[in-house]
């Protein structure tokens, strides 16, 4: 039933295994990744087989990812976290004021949702109440997180997707155009659904960026086909810069980075039955200047075979082979007004600290 427990249990509805609610109402969370398992597992085994190979980066997000990823934002090199955060904070007032009327806040990858409250706190000062409808792949952040804003801020409703973009969003325009049947959707309905109210969605993080160009031009018109006029889209995103600056923000001298990265074949290991002695492997993180974009990569020390029991199947590496997991592009500002104006939305302003080390970006539909 519930990792949730304490005062705030998250109970399981019988009939509809795929809602849970908080018995306040105030906390309604939908799991949308029903394949999830067979998913991770057919992933697994495509990117595997590839040459190059690859796994997918929505992976490395478990529990245990989720908590590393955390960690990595507490690091002194991961200056991104900091950096968006006092642009929020210096900002959010001017943001928020540019959006009339009352809001419901809309969030991509919400994760820990550690820089929310910045917004949060703006939109409850003016309005009172609001609705909170953060999207993640990580069930244990999206409880953790929901829980402790609910504590936090007694105006606050929310309806959490535990799902990746693509599923968030197909549901999401679902919810708005009334098909959703289930009992307890109604309400979830109402915070997507049509009303006076308008939406700020947030994709903060630079998250876009683990995205490929043609996803990150795919999930921004999806997004855009959500929205109304007089919505707007946050993007956060870090910008370009030389190598020497980004490179340590991604393999850190702790070695976070590392664990995080690793952490996928520990996953594999756990959930599928694969044989990965991590020591085996080391974590790489690599800046390619022309497509704008860090990789993490893991690379086999040794030549070695795994097997994967549930997968039935042999992984050959030969010594010095590397497994893509991730690309993280960086951004720049003209590129953020052409993926705008792409995809139906117009680059509204946007903000960046004093280093132009990050930009934070307001889209409004057009
Ligand atoms: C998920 C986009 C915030 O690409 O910077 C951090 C993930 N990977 N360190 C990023 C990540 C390695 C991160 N974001």
């Amino acid at each position: 039933m519930t990792k949730l427990s304490r005062n705030h249990s998250i109970a399981k509805v019988s009939a509809i295994p795929n809602l849970r609610y908080h018995p306040s109402q105030r906390f309604v969370l939908r799991r949308l990744d029903s394949g999830h398992a067979a998913d991770f597992a057919a992933d697994v085994r495509r990117g595997l087989s590839a040459s190059p190979k690859f796994l997918l980066s929505k992976y490395l997000y478990d529990e245990l990812g989720s908590r590393l990823f955390a960690a990595i934002c507490a690091l002194p090199e991961y200056y991104l976290a900091r950096v968006e955060s006092e642009i929020l904070a210096a900002h959010a007032g001017e943001i928020l004021g540019l959006l009339e009327g009352p809001l419901r806040l809309l969030e991509l990858g919400s994760g820990d949702a550690e820089k929310t409250p910045l917004l949060i706190e703006g939109l409850l000062a003016r309005q009172g109440q609001l609705r909170y409808l953060p999207i993640d792949i990580s069930e244990s952040a999206v409880e953790a997180s929901g829980e402790k804003l609910l504590l936090a801020y007694p105006g606050l409703s929310i309806t959490a997707f535990v799902a990746d973009y693509q599923e968030a969003l197909q549901a999401l325009s679902r919810l708005i155009a009334g098909a959703a049947g289930a009992a307890g959707a109604a309400g979830a309905a109402g915070a997507a659904g049509g009303s006076a109210e308008r939406t700020l969605a947030l994709f903060l993080g630079t998250t876009l960026g683990n995205l490929e160009p043609d996803e990150q031009h795919a999930l921004l018109g999806a997004l855009r086909r959500l929205l109304r006029p007089g919505d707007g889209l946050l993007l956060g995103v870090d910008l370009k810069k030389p190598a020497s600056l980004l490179l340590p923000a991604y393999d850190d001298p702790l070695g976070v980075t590392a664990a995080f990265n690793l952490n996928l074949l520990v996953r594999i290991h756990r959930e599928l039955g694969g044989e990965f002695d991590v020591r085996r492997f080391r974590h790489l993180a690599l800046y390619d200047p022309e497509r704008g974009r860090i990789e993490m990569r893991l690379e086999s020390r040794v030549a070695q075979t795994v097997p994967i029991r549930d997968l039935g199947m042999e992984v050959a590496f030969a010594a010095g082979e590397t497994v893509h997991t991730e690309s993280s592009y960086r951004f720049d500002p003209d590129q953020l007004a052409e993926l705008a104006r792409a995809t139906g939305f117009a680059l509204w302003r946007s903000w960046t600290d004093a280093e132009g080390r990050f930009g934070v970006f307001l889209f409004t539909p057009f």
